[in-house]
């Protein structure tokens, strides 16, 4: 039987997770499982590269895990693991630290964001070598593709360059990654400035909708959405705000952005605002009576995450191995 095709691809547990998350990368991975060998994780060690409560961390790492299961990855299928349980990541991260250059970490413009949100005194070392880390995520399971949104592609990148270079210094080595960045996944942009993307760790919980989020949450939060003067709805650049709730609304009920704005000709913004709320609230309503389940059951979800980081420890154990021979080390 042909190899299957292995997946890599993970969240932070900086929040629980937001619809952008949703729409723009755990969708498609779903979509997915049934195809590949896939690997997902939830890299709680990359989460701690800006500051984080202990508590915070913990219960978002179990609700990340659990908004994966209830969005639809199926356990029996895929391989479910928290990123700090096996650590062959931050062995192999090391390592590559070790064949990555300033320069091009400097480059990473997810750095140069992030560090401009952090006094210049507080960014991590961590913070700037965090592509480091993903690649090591990437390259231990010989991934071919990783499924992330646009944002992640100069990180993809940067892998992919990592990766090479090891190949050629010594030989091969890593499966060189493809990013997977599925065409029609529009990226969702914050409730509160169109012109930024959604993201689970805004200051402004205004910005978000969280799958977690109630029904009365979700319509407070789509009608005070920051919007524009124009007063016509049209699917267009000049109306990011518009546009996004309209691409919201495409990614849910499969239209097309156009039509959408078709049937708005004549009605109000709060009109739209009113429906999308309610498409968001219908489609996460299944998956928020799920979530509510497994977080009362701690067991299973323990289950989960051991079973899924004894699997993932032995392909990764594989490629460290390799590694560890080809760099010089000597073994035990
Ligand atoms: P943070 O804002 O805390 O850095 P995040 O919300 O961007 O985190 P990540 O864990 O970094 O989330 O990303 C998980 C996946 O979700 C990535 O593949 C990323 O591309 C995708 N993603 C995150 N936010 C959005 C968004 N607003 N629209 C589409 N895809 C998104
Ligand atoms: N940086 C990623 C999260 C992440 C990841 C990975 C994604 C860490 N390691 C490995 C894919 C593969 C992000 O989505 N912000």
């Amino acid at each position: 039987m042909e190899k299957r095709k292995v997946i890599f691809s993970g969240m932070q547990p900086s929040g629980s997770l937001t619809l952008g998350n949703y729409l723009g990368a755990l969708k498609n991975w779903v979509s997915l499982q049934s195809e590949y060998d896939s690997y997902y994780c939830v890299v709680d060690m990359h989460a701690i590269t800006v500051p984080k409560e202990p508590k915070d961390l913990r219960r978002n790492t179990l609700e990340v895990l659990a908004n994966y299961i209830a969005a639809g990855l199926d356990p029996e299928q895929v391989t479910l693991f928290i990123q700090s349980h096996v650590p062959a990541h931050a062995e192999l991260a090391w390592i590559l630290n070790c064949f990555s250059y300033y320069g091009e970490l400097s480059r990473m413009t997810q750095f140069k964001d992030k560090s401009k949100k952090q006094d210049s005194n507080a960014i991590t070392a961590g913070l700037f070598t965090y592509p480091v880390l993903m690649a090591a995520d990437i390259l231990l399971y010989q991934a071919d593709l990783v499924p992330v949104g646009e944002d992640q592609r100069q990180h993809l990148e940067i892998t992919r360059d990592i990766a090479q270079r090891f190949n050629n210094r010594f030989s091969e080595t890593f499966t060189v990654p493809e990013a997977y960045i599925s065409k029609d996944v529009a990226k969702i942009m914050s409730l509160q400035d169109p012109n930024s993307k959604m993201s689970k760790s805004d200051s402004n919980e205004n910005a978000y909708i969280l799958l977690m989020d109630k029904p009365d949450v979700i319509r407070r939060k789509f009608k005070r959405s920051v919007t524009d003067s124009v007063g016509v709805v049209n699917y267009t650049d000049e109306q990011p705000g518009i546009k996004n709730l309209i691409n919201i609304y495409s990614k849910i009920t499969n239209k097309q952005p156009e039509e959408i704005a078709g049937e708005y000709q004549g009605k109000g913004y709060a009109e739209l605002k009113e429906d999308v709320a309610e498409v968001v609230i219908e489609e996460l309503k299944p998956i928020q009576e799920k979530i509510d389940y497994l977080l009362k059951n701690k067991d299973y979800l323990e289950k989960i995450y051991i079973e899924g980081a004894q699997k993932a420890e032995i392909a990764a154990q594989k490629t460290l191995r390799k590694v560890k021979r080809k760099v010089g080390f000597i073994s035990r």
